[in-house]
């Protein structure tokens, strides 16, 4: 039997192509933790943990899901046979409470690791097998700025990449936004859909104003209008309003999505293997979803290459993705850290095929972009949002 024999951890800031403004934080870079998972037959299995924003979107951080692994998971995984992913992702829930970035980071590793040793890929280990080989998937426009979203939008429905648009919302007064999302709307007319994601910036009266607006507008989603705790306000806004609400930031796991979809506090959820703690978080959320009626969306923490293929190897299980996925933080980053990139063509992303996650690492690209190699200040990307 081979055992797990080392367990090591990079932070790397990559830079993004344009600003990407949110209501809790404006990222200029995105700071992934990178963890490779090798056993003593030299076979490795990569994992991402990815959060935005640092410390502004949870209270996971790329340092503390560093930490996290390092000082707290790294002892549990050595020595073990990495074919049992459930039971050492148990001993690590045991010792380890929240987290789920890290937790998600590892499992992603272990199932990479699995699947390479098995020549299969984490598709055929999950969830009854793969579904679908493509997903379709959303852009967020979030320049900050009307004219631009639209030349952005234009440019990839052109493209044929994208025809799903989410807007960041929810920094500026409602009817402002409202305005900004309602021009990119009138533009684009039925060539796409539009959604917004408002990131809990609303209180629930803002909302109430909001939804009723945008449904007048013909958007067709409202992403986490209100904070996720504010679980009452969701049932509130989601059986006052034809246009869904949709739950993100109130779905850390399981838990959280028995809670939100018995309280019927959202039509759809945004399901997201950093945010559920790993794949096999994410598709409890999703059964529970699929039980509840609730309609799923596959969601992004803005990973790149990494997290975006362990998310989509789980999203192409799913019986019913009836919302489209927005798994797009590849191309979101200048350069992302994969031998070969992603494919996305003709609205949608190709599930990779290969064994394990189906992706091979660039290490070039990752020892230029490590946020620990010895650089001049000229050359440093800020360490902090
Ligand atoms: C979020 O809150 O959904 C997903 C897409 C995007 O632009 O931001 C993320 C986070
Ligand atoms: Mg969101």
């Amino acid at each position: 039997m081979s055992g797990i024999e080392s367990v090591d951890t990079l932070i790397i800031d990559l830079p993004t192509i344009r600003p990407h403004v949110l209501a809790m934080a404006t990222m200029h870079h995105q700071s992934i933790v990178l963890v490779r998972i090798r056993d003593t037959d030299g076979v490795e299995g990569v994992g991402e943990g990815t959060t935005i924003g640092g410390f502004s979107y949870c209270e996971e951080s790329p340092e503390s899901t560093k930490l996290a692994i390092d000082d707290y998971m790294a002892a549990t995984l050595i020595g073990r046979d990495p074919a049992q992913v459930g039971a050492i992702m148990a001993d690590i829930a045991r010792q380890v409470v929240g987290n789920h970035m890290a937790k998600c980071a590892v499992e992603t590793a272990l199932l990479d690791l699995l699947g390479k040793r098995l020549g299969l890929p984490v598709s055929e280990l999950i969830g009854g097998g793969r579904r679908r080989d493509r997903l379709p998937v959303a852009w967020t426009l979030a320049s900050g700025d009307t004219t631009k979203d639209i030349e952005e939008a234009e440019r990839v429905l052109a493209e044929r990449r994208h025809n799903i648009f989410k807007l960041k919302i929810g920094k500026r007064e409602v009817r402002e936004d409202v305005a900004h999302v309602a021009a990119i709307k009138r533009a684009l007319g039925d060539r796409a859909s539009v959604r917004v994601d408002v990131n809990q910036g609303w209180s629930e009266a803002k909302a109430h104003l909001g939804m009723r607006l945008l449904q007048e507008a013909d958007i067709d989603l409202v992403e986490q209008p209100i904070r996720g705790k504010n679980l009452a306000g969701m049932t509130r806004l989601s059986a006052a309003h034809g246009i869904p609400l949709m739950a993100d930031e109130a779905l850390r796991g399981p838990g959280d999505a028995f809670a939100v979809a018995s309280t019927a506090g959202a039509r759809v959820f945004a399901l997201k293997i950093a945010q559920a703690g790993g794949l096999h978080a994410a598709h409890a959320v999703a059964t529970i979803a699929t039980a509840a009626g609730i309609g799923l969306y596959g969601g992004t923490m803005l990973e790149a290459g990494v997290g975006t293929a362990a998310s989509a190897q789980l999203f192409s299980v799913l019986p019913d993705l009836e919302w489209g996925t927005e798994l797009f933080g590849s191309l979101l980053v200048k350069e992302d850290i994969l031998a070969e990139p992603l494919r996305y063509a003709d609205f949608h992303l190709e599930v990779p095929t290969g064994p394990g996650l189906g992706i091979a690492l660039d290490e070039d690209r990752i020892e230029f972009y490590r946020r620990d190699r010895p650089r001049s200040p000229a050359q440093s990307i800020p360490a902090k949002v």
